[in-house]
């Protein structure tokens, strides 16, 4: 058996998220419930707020949202490079349960976000809108995941994908990710977090994990699958992130001095892990002894 219901979540963002989640789990609800409202807290209550959090578009100024729902028993859904809708999270969760598909993209997704009865409305920001057009002075894609922490001066923190995991009091797990992907991207580009397998996976006899950092080398590893594998061959959620991030360095070992890569996990005991390959990776932590925990994460650099 299971330690009591727990949700876990990337960055010091993670703490709000988890405490949106935190009220539907404490209320005896579904693992699936809890991360559907912490991702849209994300998504609605962290955009109206402080500059940086909010997403930066892609490079010709279009702000396009990647998200990703999972729950434990496999049931999952997606939307990549969605345009003007505030909640894709739940657009996810709809294509899950409400389309034989598990996968909308584009144009496809926002019409289905519209029969669903969602909003179009223009997202971006006007401090996105002024990065963008600062951005363009130079053109230069060269994304810094939480720079700052990692002593980079000049860049401001650049991390803006929610990566949640929760086990309910049934001990079902769920999963969710949210985010705007990398900032200036190409338009069309699809990260790790509304590919399955690659920025969230999650399965009740095992457990689940998350990601967040530079997509590529997630898709590239099938990394949040290749966690919860390791995760079932015995590893503990640390070892496992660990091992996971040690392949992506082995494919990439010159790409890894610079860019991030982060994952968190969690075993169906409720046990948490999480490893990165850079310094500065925090992650919430929330369960009835405590719902506000942020931990620094152990690192390859
Ligand atoms: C992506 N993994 O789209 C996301 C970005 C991210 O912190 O996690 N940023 O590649």
């Amino acid at each position: 058996a299971h330690n009591g219901a727990r949700v876990v979540s990337t960055w010091d963002f993670g703490v709000g998220a988890n405490q949106a989640a935190w009220k539907v789990l404490a209320a005896g609800g579904s693992a699936l419930d809890a991360v559907e409202a912490g991702a849209r807290w994300a998504e609605s209550e962290l955009c109206n707020s402080t500059v940086g959090h909010c997403g930066n578009p892609d490079r010709d100024g279009v702000l396009s949202l990647d998200a990703s729902i999972m729950s434990g028993d496999g049931r999952c859904g997606s939307v990549a490079a969605i345009v003007d809708i505030l909640h894709p999270i739940t657009v996810a969760r709809a294509v899950m349960e409400k389309t034989p598909h598990v996968m909308l993209v584009g144009e496809g997704a926002q019409q289905f976000a519209i029969q669903q009865g969602h909003e179009r409305r223009n997202l971006l920001t006007p401090a996105a809108e002024k990065a963008w057009r600062e951005w363009l002075k130079t053109e230069h894609y060269a994304p810094q995941i939480n720079a700052e922490r990692r002593g980079i001066p000049g860049d401001k923190d650049n991390h803006d994908t929610l990566g949640m995991i929760a086990i309910d009091h049934k001990g079902e797990m769920a999963g969710a990710c949210a985010t705007s992907g990398m900032a200036f991207k190409m338009h069309g580009r699809v990260g790790d977090s509304p590919i399955i397998g690659a920025g969230l996976y999650v399965d009740n006899e095992v457990g689940a994990a998350t990601a967040s950092g530079m997509g590529e080398e997630m898709i590239r590893n099938a990394a949040s699958f290749l966690v919860v594998e390791l995760m079932r061959q015995g590893r503990s959620p640390a070892e496992a992130c660990r091992e996971a991030i040690q392949r992506v360095v082995r494919k990439r070992p010159e790409a890894s001095r610079t860019l991030q890569v982060c994952f968190l996990a969690m075993n169906r005991s409720g046990e948490v892990g999480a490893y990165a390959l850079h310094r500065g990776f925090v992650y919430a932590v929330c369960d009835s002894s405590k719902q506000d925990a942020l931990l620094e994460s152990v690192s390859v650099y």
